[in-house]
């Protein structure tokens, strides 16, 4: 009673407002700041659920809009392992979010402590962080009023101003006991990326000049961080790292605005410095969890986007190359796999295919890549738009630890696929760590950014934006390649895609936006924008 009696106190000061309707999707709850402090009480509460049902592991709150403008925000909770919060649970957090008022709110909250068999009386614990949105703080104190609620029983841990992935990587450290998956702090994280990077680099260091956009966001700070932990093996020039400034954060800048736009962040541009040949430069997402690659064509100076799937793709295959090289390939059948979705470029998928890697194609959301990325050996997955990251089974890593290599070579492969896996965050994709993979695999390969480019060219495509009354009537199947409703929609999209050479689109429900996607590719960008815009026609 006297828990239910703080909650109430809790749910006045933070009363929801009305005519909105709340919903926890792919990346959590994202909107207006504005509107989000009730969610934010709410989702406090529930992350204490979570944690006393799991006997006080500890689980992570990240506040982060990501790419979204500075105006929004956002908040997700992260589980023990340092993955998304469990799907079945996300129904819960929608349902807390929606409670019209504080009589509802404590109901609703009463029944799905008896529903989900919560004793109140374990412990909990929860690891929380923010980036540098300006309407973080306050947030930040509605969500810790949402554990203040159960008094002492909540025992919290502030990062403060930190990535998206830092907070995944120190909720899964902090739950591994053996102390295996390194230290639960930045520092550490810090530490045991750089260890594993001056491994991989030898003395092939110092690399070439990388310029990295860091969205003037979080990223930016970690980044300097990072830098001051590794030395110089790796000259890194930050760009766009004006995380105070009012109204920069993902402005004209960042990954998301790279990829959409497919060309340089003006400021990048008018700052020349990948006019020297060879020169490549990176942009992070707002919450760094986000990478893409780009520099200009040595000749014609085009700009060239080296997106998600081209990480992938050179990655997938060094991998695979090392699995071989370690003789693990035979003796454990090791198996290197790419997981993908719709969005991926054609022209990658038919790369790895024709090079028998195999390819699973999964729906949008880092969760589903990254359960399905579970299911190989050594799992590569890659979103298009640069979110994703390389699993490495328990057994991979056993076998690993445990070979006997017959050859200094086996053995020099196994000490880096070792490496990589210290590297690459097993948590989530981090847009730091999968830029020293980036840099890593090219450093081995003898690669600058063109050779790296060489694999295969991107068929042109083009993403459409479409606005409809009601998008909950389109529902897509096949891991989203296809549409089941609206009836006969799909068969018409068929009919359209026919048309064109190697043309290929589709339709899905945006699950971050009131809208839905058309994407679709073909042989020239001509044709790739002709498809997009008759497909539209169909949609709309
Ligand atoms: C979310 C997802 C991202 C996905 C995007 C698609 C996470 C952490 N983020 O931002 O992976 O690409 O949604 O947005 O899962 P859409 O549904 O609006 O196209
Ligand atoms: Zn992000």
């Amino acid at each position: 009673a006297l828990l239910l009696n703080s909650i109430a106190e809790g749910a006045n000061e933070y009363p929801k407002p009305e005519h909105v309707n709340y919903t926890y999707g792919t990346a959590g709850f994202r909107t207006l700041a504005t509107k989000l402090p009730s969610v934010l009480f709410r989702v406090g509460l529930l992350a204490v659920l979570r944690s006393k049902r799991l006997e006080g592991a500890t689980i992570g709150v990240m506040v982060t809009a990501s790419h979204n403008p500075e105006p929004d925000n956002g908040v997700k909770l992260v589980d023990p392992s340092g993955e998304m919060l469990d799907p079945t649970w996300e129904a819960h957090a929608t349902a807390l979010s929606n409670c019209p008022t504080t009589q509802s709110l404590i109901s609703t909250f009463t029944t799905l402590a008896t529903h989900l068999r919560v004793d109140l009386h374990q412990p909990a614990n929860i690891v929380y962080a923010y980036d540098t949105r300006p309407s973080g703080p306050e947030l930040i104190k509605a969500l810790e009023k949402g554990f203040e609620v159960f008094g002492e029983s909540v025992k919290t841990v502030n990062l403060g101003i930190t990535t998206t992935p830092i907070l995944h990587y120190v909720t899964k450290a902090t739950n591994d006991k053996t102390g295996e998956y390194g230290k639960p702090t930045k520092e550490g994280y810090n530490q045991k990326m750089a260890g594993a990077f001056k491994t991989l680099i030898g003395n092939r260091g110092p690399l070439a000049s990388l310029y990295v956009d860091c969205a003037n966001g979080v990223g930016a700070i970690a980044l300097q961080e990072f830098i001051s932990t590794l030395g110089d093996i790796l000259p890194v020039h930050p760009l766009n790292t004006s995380t105070s400034e009012k109204g920069a954060l993902n402005h004209m800048c960042g990954a998301d605005f790279v990829k959409t736009k497919q060309a340089l962040p003006p400021s990048v541009q008018s700052s020349n410095v990948l006019s020297k040949a060879g020169t490549r430069a990176c942009s992070f997402d707002g919450d760094a969890d986000r990478i893409v690659y780009y520099y200009l064509h040595e000749t014609k100076g085009t700009f060239r986007l080296l997106d998600g799937d081209k990480i992938a793709v050179m990655v997938a295959m060094f991998l695979g190359d090392l699995v071989v090289k370690a003789k693990l390939d035979e003796e454990h059948k090791l198996q290197v796999g790419v997981v993908q979705t719709a969005y991926a470029n054609g022209s990658s998928t038919k790369y790895l295919t024709s090079r028998n890697i195999p390819v699973t194609c999964v729906p949008t959301g880092v969760k589903h890549l990254h359960h399905a990325a579970h299911r190989y050996d050594i799992g590569v997955y890659f979103e298009a738009n640069g979110h994703g990251t390389v699993l490495f089974s328990d057994g991979a890593i056993k076998a690993l630890k445990t070979a006997s290599p017959q050859s200094p070579d086996s053995a020099n492969a196994i000490k880096n696929l070792l490496a990589f896996s210290e590297l690459i965050n097993q948590a989530v994709g981090d847009a730091l760590s999968d830029m020293l993979l980036v840099e890593a695999v090219l450093a081995h390969r003898g690669w600058g950014a063109p050779e790296w480019d060489a694999g295969y060219e991107d068929l042109p495509n083009r993403l459409v934006k479409v606005e409809v009354p009601d998008r909950s009537i389109f529902v897509a199947t096949d891991a989203e390649r296809r549409l089941q409703y609206p009836q006969g929609l799909q068969e018409k999209i068929d009919e359209a895609m026919r048309k064109y050479d190697m043309g290929r689109s589709f339709v899905r429900p945006s699950g971050t936006e009131d809208c839905v996607r058309v994407y679709a590719e073909a042989k020239t960008t001509a044709e790739a924008d002709s498809l997009a815009f008759a497909v539209t026609d169909l949609v709309k």
